[in-house]
């Protein structure tokens, strides 16, 4: 069977662990978001391409859920005694040859496929991982601060200011010239089943489907798509994604992201035609139970993912609702 799956970092990572463990034999193709990418002291970043082959390649730190287990910070303890931050970032040392490599390759010319791949080689995940996209794509938020109204990017948004400041409008960057990486819209064409894990609606799947053509070829593949909520009795489950909803007028419910992502098909009743939404079914935890999406199968099962047995048993009442 093909997989395919759109995954941010922790959401999309801890997710697609349970795919790989539920399905041994299938092949998993998952399309990384890159709208989270920093260049910091002239070293090409990607954190949540990293957060997904760093999990399934068994090095992230599992106590953060993001970068590498046994880290240590001496080199950013040492930028700091220059003067030199930013002091927000995380920047581990074993972390740190990660981003050395990705950003030699790039300045030799390859792609961020081809670094992304070449990395892998390395941690062997267990799945095919590439970005959404090569070119150059990053979300901005603009905030009004005592500096005035400005854009920054979501790093310092989400790490600095703890997404606190309320957020006026979040824009990807440089997402309307870019073009799906290659393999991308082949992936979604091709798959048996599409899943969309509990990543963040707006910073994550949001900057995917950014991308020109990949929001279409989710809505043509043939493959059932099904979505399950990052949302439970209307909070996030981690980190702040009520705050990135907000901005985008959004209510914090998995009811209302549901209606968000919207169904592929007219419901009953519908005018023909006028479904312009990307889902099939929406997986919603217990406590959502009665949640409607017009259009829409919504089944409703425990979504914490505290254990990867409980991670399996979300991805087969996934995989139960597409009907594969
Ligand atoms: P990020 O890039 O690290 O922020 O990770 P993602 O975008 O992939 O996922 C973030 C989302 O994962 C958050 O909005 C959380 O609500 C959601 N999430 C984290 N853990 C769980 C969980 O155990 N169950 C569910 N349903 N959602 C989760
Ligand atoms: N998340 C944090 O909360 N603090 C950090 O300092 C931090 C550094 C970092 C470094 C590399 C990396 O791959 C991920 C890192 N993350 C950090 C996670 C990440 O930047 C964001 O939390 C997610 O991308 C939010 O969507
Ligand atoms: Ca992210």
């Amino acid at each position: 069977m093909k997989v395919t799956a759109l995954a941010g970092g922790i959401g999309g990572a801890r997710f697609l662990r349970g795919v790989r463990a539920a399905l041994a034999d299938a092949e998993v193709t998952v399309v990384g978001n890159t709208g989270d990418d920093i260049i910091l002291h002239r070293l090409n970043i990607s954190p949540d391409l990293d957060t997904v082959m760093y999990t399934l390649g068994g090095g992230i730190s599992a106590e953060r859920g993001w970068g590498r287990e046994d880290e240590t910070f001496t080199v950013r303890a040492e930028l700091a005694e220059y003067g030199v931050g930013p002091a927000w970032f995380g920047l581990g040392d074993r972390d740190l040859a990660t981003h050395l490599v990705r950003t030699q390759m790039l300045a030799a010319g390859f792609s961020l496929s081809d670094v992304t791949a070449a990395l892998c080689q390395r941690w062997r995940p267990g799945v095919r991982l590439i970005p959404m996209s090569d070119d150059r794509v990053e979300t901005h938020v603009v905030i009004s601060d005592e500096a005035g109204r400005r854009a920054i990017h979501f790093q310092e948004w989400w790490l600095r200011l703890r997404a606190e400041v309320p957020a006026e409008a979040i824009v990807s960057v440089g997402a309307a010239d870019a073009k799906p990486a290659p393999g991308v819209l082949d992936a979604l064409a091709e798959a048996d089943v599409v899943l969309l894990p509990p990543s963040n609606p707006v910073v994550s799947i949001g900057a995917i489907l950014s991308v020109p053509g990949i929001r279409d070829a989710l809505r043509e593949t043939p493959a059932p798509v099904v979505g399950v909520s990052p949302i439970i009795g209307g909070s996030p489950v981690r980190g702040m994604a009520d705050a990135c909803l907000r901005a985008i007028g959004v209510e914090t419910s998995a009811e209302a992201v549901g209606r968000h992502y919207g169904a592929r098909r007219a419901g009953e009743g519908a005018p023909p035609g006028s479904a312009e939404g990307l889902l099939d079914g929406w997986l919603v935890d217990t406590v959502d139970a009665g949640v409607t999406v017009p259009g829409m199968r919504v089944a409703a099962h425990p979504l914490l993912m505290s254990d990867l047995d409980a991670t399996v048993a979300i991805v087969r009442a996934a995989l139960e609702l597409a009907g594969v």
